[in-house]
């Protein structure tokens, strides 16, 4: 049966506040989980991902899990350590005890972020290229695409990990224009994610159908995602704005931006 109650985590942030929005459409039932208050909305549960009781009777009775509760920029490892690392940990051992069959993971294009971008006639990334993390935030996507694979090997629970690209309202940079994903099909991706039959653990990465696309849509078109978005209608003005990608420019010639030579965050 199709999942109608699903667990929202991260529902105070912009991607949670958008799927907010998006999802009930497509006839689900959200409970909403955060650190921080969700405007609006009193009955969320205001919690913090280390909080393993809350977690235990946000998960109780749901149908799957929508995990987007995160840091989710770079900052210093203890604190990626404890959100996003520990914090996927207890998620996933709370869906595991109270039976949840299913979560959609937030990874990021930036557990690849390394991977150069690939040039124009160059094929697409596979969402099997080697992990290539530009950050401690990429290394904890990482972690928990690993921890996927573990939970449904081991124990049989589901996980579809989107390796989402930019899931914002409008396309803001010309990098944005090859990994932008609208709001509309990152509902529809969602979605996607939460009906597929028989997804094991299955990676996909998460954008409109751009015609600067860099990666590979085929495990996401396979799940059933049929994107109806492209960044090109941005792209007039965007290049006349900030010009095209430079490729001398490590930031723009890799998947992550400028993700790969922000400087380290300390202490380490
Ligand atoms: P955001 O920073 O706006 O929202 C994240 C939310 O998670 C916040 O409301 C925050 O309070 C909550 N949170 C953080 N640590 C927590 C903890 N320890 N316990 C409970 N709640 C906690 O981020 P955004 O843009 O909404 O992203 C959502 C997810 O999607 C994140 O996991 C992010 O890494 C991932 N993602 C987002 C992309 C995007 O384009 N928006 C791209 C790639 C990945
Ligand atoms: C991410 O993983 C971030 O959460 C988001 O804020 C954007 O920076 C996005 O990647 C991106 O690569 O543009």
């Amino acid at each position: 049966p199709a999942p109608r109650t699903i667990l929202l985590t991260g529902a105070a942030g912009g991607l949670g506040t958008l799927m907010r929005s998006l999802l009930p459409e497509y006839g689900y039932t959200l409970r909403l989980f955060d650190a921080r208050p969700v405007e609006g909305e009193p009955g969320a549960i205001t919690a913090d991902l280390g909080d393993k009781e809350a977690l235990g009777e946000a998960v109780r009775g749901v149908d799957a899990v929508l995990h987007l509760a995160g840091i989710s920029l770079e900052a210093p490892f203890e604190k990626i350590l404890r959100s996003n690392i520990e914090g996927t940990y207890n998620l996933y051992e709370a869906a595991r005890l109270a039976g949840v069959p299913r979560i959609v993971f937030a990874s990021s294009n930036h557990a690849v972020g390394f991977t150069p971008a690939p040039r124009a006639g160059e094929p697409l990334i596979p969402v099997g290229t080697p992990r290539r993390p530009d950050t401690f935030y990429g290394l904890s996507k990482s972690f928990g695409e690993d921890l996927a694979q573990l939970y449904w090997d081991k124990h049989g629970l589901e996980t579809v990990s989107v390796r989402i690209g930019s899931c914002f309202p409008e396309p803001t940079s010309v990098r944005m224009l090859s990994v932008w994903m609208s709001p509309a099909d990152g509902a529809r991706l969602f979605h996607a994610a939460l009906t597929a039959e028989e997804v094991g653990h299955t990676v996909v990465y998460g954008s409109s159908a751009n015609t600067r696309l860099w990666w590979d849509l085929s495990t996401a078109r396979a799940l059933g995602y049929d994107p109806q978005d492209d960044s090109e209608p941005y792209a007039g003005k965007l290049i006349a704005e900030q010009g095209e990608l430079d490729p001398e420019n490590p930031a723009h010639r890799h998947l992550g931006g400028h993700f790969v030579n922000d400087p380290p965050i300390w202490p380490y």
